[in-house]
């Protein structure tokens, strides 16, 4: 089974957590993937001092991705802030930069990362076909994409983000939402269109891990993406 581990808040790793987490993933075989810290935290921060700790913070999610043999850890890209309007682009190029660092320290570690398409109405620079065809030409390295397909359902992005990413997502986010607030619940309870992901999942030939993003209803969004998956 394929567990993400929160490394955020209450669950942030650490040494002693990351040997134990070793240990039950060896006896109950569970394969692990990292979800990077992101509260409070934004890559594209103008401000240089706050943006190198963010960057810092993020190198040790990545040496903990490491340490546990991950298959992957997802960040989240930057995100606009009240500068924004009178510094124009800088938040984007900002964010290329930082995505650049983030790679690098990744490649020293060996660990593989996947940047999420995160709501553009909480103010995240990647969230529609566009921006992300813009940032993966500029930024010119190899990058994978995690699909958040409750992130991609608030601004109708979901089939075309597929459509137009196939070979670039790597890794699936899933929970449901009404289309309108990022409310992250259980899988098919909202506007999510599930049988339409699956397919064209199923021909965008996704090999990687689809995990279970909802605050609650977890054990019930397992079953129902086998049955949309089946
Ligand atoms: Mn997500």
């Amino acid at each position: 089974m394929d567990v993400e581990l929160v490394d955020d808040g209450w669950h942030a790793l650490n040494t002693e957590r990351t040997s134990r987490l070793r240990e039950i993933s060896r006896r109950r075989s569970l394969r692990f993937s990292v979800h990077a810290p992101f509260t409070s935290l934004n890559i594209a921060s103008p401000i240089d001092d706050t943006r190198a700790f963010f960057l810092k913070r993020l190198k040790k999610s990545i040496e903990s991705a490491r340490l546990l043999k991950c298959n992957l850890l997802v960040f989240h890209p930057g995100m606009r802030t009240g500068l924004s309007p009178l510094f124009p682009g800088l938040d984007w190029r900002t964010n290329i930069e930082s995505v650049r660092k983030v790679l690098s320290t990744a490649e020293s570690c060996d660990v593989k990362v996947a940047i999420e398409n995160c709501p553009n109405k909480y103010g995240f620079l990647l969230s529609n076909v566009e921006e992300f065809r813009r940032f993966f030409a500029e930024l010119g390295e190899d990058v994978g994409l995690a699909l958040d397909v409750g992130h991609s359902n608030l601004n109708g992005q979901t089939q075309a983000l597929i459509k137009a990413f196939s070979k670039k997502i790597v890794h699936i986010h899933a929970h449901d939402n009404d289309g309108a607030d990022d409310l992250h619940t259980g899988v098919g309870s909202g506007s999510v269109d599930w049988v339409m992901l699956a397919e064209e999942v199923k021909k965008a030939g996704f090999r990687g891990t689809v995990i279970v993003e909802s605050y609650s209803e977890v054990p019930e969004s397992i079953e129902a993406l086998k049955k949309f998956f089946s």
